[in-house]
């Protein structure tokens, strides 16, 4: 560390990425790391996500690091998908295995990031007013963890309790004889609508776009499986690295449009009774085929109509306007079941939409509601919403956020033209959300983390994504998500869609994780194309 500093590197958030930001710089390159954390622990998503049911839809031996044998053969997670709680003690375990701890200042949001070009190095502002200066920032603020809250006009006249999904307080909150309204049928609402139908007195559904949902069948892990997959960890991290997302699944021989009826149903039928994001993996095709795409859409529409017994439910509930998948699929735990019991109701905000909130309860334009509680499963303002609360400015004092006004532009995700030195980690522009993120997450630590031991060791000040470099990449992936659905759904958050005002661009890199990677290697082999060194 030269003396004008304060910390060689300074990393921005402590969930999954920005601990293994740490371990990497700190450990194997040895440079001086601060983490700045907004929460008084680490987690990152899971640490604000702590609402009822939540639990990652990624199966939890896949869903952990696996840069450290050491801890993988110490951890032992107890079912197939691990819940919240479950993965906050994970990282708490890998923060203290690693002692990571003495590294993070808890409570400390960072406000603003400034370069000085003069001297190149980042002036780091927090929420307190301190400077601090460091010739690294690396981005770890996670793409899911600014809340969407939608400003619903009377919002603030409620008498009763409001709680949002993704800032869920740490104490219980009971639903107990509650008349409770849940807006959103994402993930989130999917998972936390059949906790609560449990204990509400009446849980009222305000539904804006149906939504398909396969069965997680979650399920206790056996000690068979745990020895098993603690013989073969390097198996499983092959298969992941395989695959286009990131997981274990068995990689899709067949298309859907050309595999005999009987057999695409056999296929269909099995993986729905395995359960699991997995169903996404049934045929190779189904996010570049149209005709593809709509038998596995009708075949989830089907199972809907077949679960919910009343007619009219069952018609606004597979209503579904979008091709399946084109959204981030949800898997529940009894969701569509939910709908049958006595306690349950599903209001069509698409058909009438919510007109306002008022002192007890929400009106929508032709009907009104009493609700002791309003939860909000309304999503977040993915992927550029915890960027752009910091005041970023790089050189000539340019502002990330004017750069971005049309959407991200990123050289891979990983850097912006004109802000030397800074790293984004599963950033706009990369595969990230559409992958099992701890993959997604190694891989980007991973190169960041060779980069700066490229830089360190040959005593270069600065490193920099070319102007033509950003923008071939941002043109590479606008390309790749025009060939395929995704954009076809006009509503999802990959697109911006459910912020308003937010520019409608793809977001995330769709060309898979397999091929990222390969492209990036190539990048760093070849000399860091695309990037300046001074
Ligand atoms: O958010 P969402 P989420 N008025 O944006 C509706 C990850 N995740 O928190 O579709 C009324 O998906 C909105 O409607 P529409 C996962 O990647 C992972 O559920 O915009 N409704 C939608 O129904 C996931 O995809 C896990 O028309 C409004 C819902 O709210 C991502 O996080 C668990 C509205 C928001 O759905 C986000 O999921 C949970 C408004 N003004 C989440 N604004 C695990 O792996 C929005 N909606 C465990």
């Amino acid at each position: 560390m030269t003396e004008r500093l304060d910390f060689d590197a300074i990393i921005i958030g402590a969930g999954f990425s920005g601990l293994y930001q740490l371990y990497k710089l700190r450990d194997e390159i040895g440079l001086s790391v601060q983490i700045f954390e907004a929460a008084d622990n680490v987690g990152g998503t899971w640490y604000w996500n702590r609402y009822p049911g939540a639990r990652c839809d990624s199966e939890s031996h896949t869903y952990c690091y696996y840069f450290s044998e050491k801890l993988l053969k110490k951890w032992e997670w107890s079912e197939r998908y691990p819940g919240q709680a479950e993965i906050l003690e994970y990282l708490n375990f890998v923060t203290d295995t690693l002692r990571l701890r003495n590294n993070i200042r808890f409570n400390s949001r960072i406000t603003k990031s400034e370069f000085l070009e003069s001297e190149k190095i980042w002036l780091v502002t927090d929420n307190s007013g301190k400077l601090y200066r460091s010739k690294y920032v690396i981005n770890a603020v996670g793409c899911l963890s600014t809340a969407n809250k939608p400003d619903i006009p009377g919002i603030k006249k409620f008498n009763g309790k409001i709680y949002h999904t993704g800032e869920w307080p740490h104490e219980e909150i009971s639903f107990s004889n509650k008349r409770v309204g849940v807006i959103g049928t994402g993930s989130s609402g999917i998972q936390a609508i059949p906790v609560i139908s449990e204990t509400a007195r009446f849980l009222t559904v305000f539904q804006r776009t149906p939504n398909y949902s396969v069965p997680a069948r979650n399920q206790k892990l056996s000690t068979e499986f745990i020895n098993d997959f603690k013989n073969k960890t390097q198996d499983w991290l092959e298969k992941m690295l395989l695959s286009r997302g990131g997981h274990a699944w068995p990689l899709p021989l067949k298309h859907a449009f050309d595999t005999p009826e009987q057999e695409r149903l056999e296929i269909m039928n099995d993986a729905w009774q395995n359960g699991g994001l997995g169903f996404r993996e049934c045929f190779d095709d189904i996010l570049t085929n149209t005709t593809s795409n709509k038998i596995m859409s009708e075949f989830l529409k089907d199972k809907i109509r077949s679960i919910v017994k009343n007619p009219e439910r069952a018609k606004a509930l597979s209503d579904i306007d979008h091709p399946f998948s084109t959204k981030r699929p949800p898997i529940d735990t009894n969701y569509f079941e939910t709908f049958n019991k006595p306690n349950v109701s599903l209001v069509d905000i698409r058909k009438d939409p919510i007109k306002e909130i008022f002192t007890k309860g929400l009106r929508t334009f032709s009907d009104e509601f009493e609700l002791d509680i309003i939860v909000f499963a309304t999503g977040f303002d993915a992927m550029t919403g915890s960027i752009l609360k910091i005041d970023i400015r790089g050189r000539d004092n340019s502002s990330i956020k004017n750069i971005w006004s049309a959407g991200p532009k990123t050289y891979l995700g990983l850097q912006v033209a004109g802000f030397p030195n800074m790293f984004f980690l599963t950033g706009p522009g990369s595969p990230s959300v559409l992958t099992n993120m701890p993959r997604a997450i190694e891989q980007h630590v991973d190169w960041v983390t060779d980069c700066i031991s490229h830089m360190e060791s040959n005593n270069l000040n600065s490193v920099e994504a070319t102007p033509e470099a950003v923008e071939n990449w941002v043109d590479h992936v606008n390309d790749t998500a025009n060939n395929t659905l995704l954009p076809k759904a006009k509503h999802s958050w990959y697109l911006g869609a459910n912020v308003p005002g937010k520019p409608r661009v793809f977001m995330p890199y769709t060309g898979g994780l397999n091929k990222y990677r390969d492209i990036c290697n190539k990048i760093a082999k070849d000399g860091y194309a695309g990037f300046l060194f001074s």
